[in-house]
């Protein structure tokens, strides 16, 4: 039995429709696999093919292991409520805060350092020794040598990559390599089975990656995940008001805040969308005008709602984050099926 090299699928020729479909067995990569490396070509993703019950069965399959579970650093900002740990309850952990060039050019490394070690502190008294790194895709020379040095020290030789679907995995696994083995995309589904590679005295598992039911992504279809998905590091859009005023990014997100006084919001989102602005008491008309359609064909929006005296950032799991400011109410509506989180971090 030949599997893809690139996703972990069985390699068949029978079924051109069908995963796996190679013209013949000598092929090492899967006609999707191809087509989603050369061209991009997104007609064969489907992200309903791994379930998390079958990840945590391969999972399970190895439990001397050491895990790398890696987070997309926009997920992070609020792991502490997220259930993504229980999962690894009593693995030996490696953490890998992923992505970290998201983050917009003025918040510097040390102020990264500075939340994630405070997080870490946190998840440490839970959960017991937690090892963590913090990754970015910019080229750091040394990251290699450093990683490998690390796993030597843990005395690891079975290493499983873990997370959530898209969060780098197989990325990370191609650059320890050398090699662009792996197949690797913006969509999330890429990798269907585990991929075994042995890199010197190591055994490298790819894995699938989880589904997380209250990440954005996970309900939107491809045009909305290719204008909302955060690829490029985030441009802050910053209002300041002083009357009530409703704010709409793209019938995905609508967020009214009433200050008090004065009050300042910050949207982190994908930066090609502009956030729309208009006074709250005319939100409503905005609303009905460019949202329906978006909410009936998807999901609708839940509100959630807020009185902030001081500094609130709130993540929307998959979209961004919102930081308000000042003494105001605010009302997020938000996918109904898409948890929001407040989130302690001064960014
Ligand atoms: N900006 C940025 N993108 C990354 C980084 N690592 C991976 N990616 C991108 O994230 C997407 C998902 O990567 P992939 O390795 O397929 O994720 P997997 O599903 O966890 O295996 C791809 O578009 C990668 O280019 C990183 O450090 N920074
Ligand atoms: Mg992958």
């Amino acid at each position: 039995m030949k599997k893809c090299k690139g996703c972990g699928i069985e390699l068949q020729t029978k079924n051109k429709e069908a995963l796996g479909y190679v013209p013949d067995l000598e092929q090492d990569y899967c006609q999707r696999c191809f087509r989603l490396s050369h061209y991009g070509d997104t007609q064969y993703l489907r992200t309903n093919y791994v379930t998390n019950e079958k990840i945590i069965d391969i999972y399970n399959r190895y439990p001397n292991a050491l895990f790398v579970l890696i987070i997309d650093i926009l997920d992070a900002f609020c792991l502490k409520d997220d259930d993504l740990l229980d999962m690894f309850a009593g693995k030996d952990l490696l953490l890998v805060i992923n992505k970290t060039d998201l983050l917009p050019e003025n918040m510097s490394e040390r102020k990264v350092d500075k939340i994630f070690s405070k997080m870490l502190f946190d998840l440490n008294r839970r959960y017991g020794n937690i090892k963590a790194a913090l990754l970015s895709n910019k080229y750091e020379p040394k990251f290699n040598e450093q990683f490998l040095s690390l796993l030597e020290d843990l005395h690891a030789s079975t290493v499983i990559f873990a997370g959530r679907a898209n969060a780098g995995k197989s990325s990370l696994i191609n650059k320890l390599i050398h090699e662009k083995s792996l197949t690797t995309s913006f969509y999330p589904g890429t990798t269907l089975e585990e991929v075994e590679i042995s890199y010197r005295n190591y055994r490298f598992i790819d894995t699938p990656g989880l589904v997380d039911v209250s990440n954005y992504t996970t309900y939107l279809n491809i045009e909305k995940y290719k204008l909302s998905k955060i690829d490029k590091m985030i441009r802050p859009q910053n209002f300041q008001l002083s009357s009530p005023q409703s704010y709409f990014y793209d019938g995905l997100l609508r967020v009214d805040i009433l200050p008090k006084d004065k009050a300042s919001v910050t949207f982190y989102i994908n930066s090609q969308n502009k956030i729309h602005r208009t006074k709250y008491e005319n939100g409503d008309d905005f609303y009905q005008k460019h949202y329906c359609e978006f909410v009936l064909r998807v999901k609708p929006l839940g509100i959630t709602d807020y009185s902030i005296k001081g500094k609130k950032l709130i993540v929307i799991k998959g979209l961004g984050m919102v930081k308000i400011s000042g003494e105001c109410l605010a009302y997020i509506h938000s996918l109904a099926n898409c948890r929001i989180y407040e989130c302690e971090a001064d960014i």
